[in-house]
């Protein structure tokens, strides 16, 4: 589950010139020592992009995820990408969150950059159950036309396929025309709107009892703070 998703992310990556680099020791993977779940992860250096992680938790029928941020260059004041996908096979539910993550919820900003998104919104309505949020704030760091489901096999076979190849070709489309345009936000208030992204985030993300429960305090602390989140250790 989820492999061709990874397959395209990395070879799309790897079509910009994006190149590895190196995860803090350890984090790169981990096995549980309960059970058969590994969970991998990625971290590229990829042209316009300050960093650029992919994370892959194969848990069997129990559980699948696939989740990836990619954040711009402090120079671009664009969205960040966003991609949460959960596979629950026993209950045969999906969880699928896919936004591209505003900085900022001004209204200027808003119409710059999401007619992209807004198009996905109207072409894939199964996957825009208007779910409530229960840990994030929709209105921090998240937009109104975000593609977020809670539910099935229907779901993740028919529609996923299409609009996750579909929601990457828009981000590429939305980052290459914010390169060629100029930011309204500065540099290092950008940076400040992405640190502020991962304390946020930190805080409020629903994965770490998962992580806990199944690679246990110390590694998942770890993961948090020093690779998903990296700003939240400092900030
Ligand atoms: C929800 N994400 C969740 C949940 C889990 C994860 C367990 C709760 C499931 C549910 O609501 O039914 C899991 N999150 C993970 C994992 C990682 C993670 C395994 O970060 C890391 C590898 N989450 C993101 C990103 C977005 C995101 C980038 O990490 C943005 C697109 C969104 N996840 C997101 C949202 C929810 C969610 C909006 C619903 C939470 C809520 O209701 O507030």
């Amino acid at each position: 589950m989820f492999d061709s998703f990874l397959d395209e992310l990395h070879s799309d990556i790897t079509n910009r010139g994006g190149s590895p680099l190196p995860l803090p020791e350890g984090l790169e993977e981990c096995r549980s020592s309960k059970s058969s779940s590994i969970i991998r992860s990625w971290l590229w250096d990829v042209p316009g992009f300050r960093r650029w992680r992919v994370t892959r938790l194969d848990a069997g029928e129990k559980l699948q995820v696939f989740n990836s941020v990619a954040y711009p260059d402090y120079s671009y004041d664009h969205p960040l990408m966003g991609v949460d996908l959960l596979w629950f096979g026993a209950r045969q539910k999906l969880v699928a969150v896919l936004d591209f993550q505003p900085l900022i919820q001004d209204e200027v900003y808003l119409d710059r950059y999401f007619s992209g998104l807004k198009d996905l919104n109207q072409r894939f309505p199964e996957l825009n159950s208007q779910e409530t949020m229960r840990s994030f704030d929709p209105n921090q760091y998240f937009s109104s036309w975000l593609l977020f489901c809670r539910g099935g096999a229907e779901q993740a076979d028919l529609s996923l396929p299409q609009a996750f190849s579909a929601f990457l070709k828009t981000y590429w489309k939305l980052h290459d025309d914010a390169v060629s345009t100029s930011s309204s936000i500065p540099p290092d208030e950008v940076k400040i709107l992405q640190d502020k992204y991962d304390v946020y985030s930190a805080e409020r993300d629903p994965a770490h009892g998962l992580f806990t429960s199944h690679f246990g305090k110390d590694w998942s602390n770890r993961f948090l703070h020093e690779f998903l989140f990296p700003a939240s250790s400092t900030n």
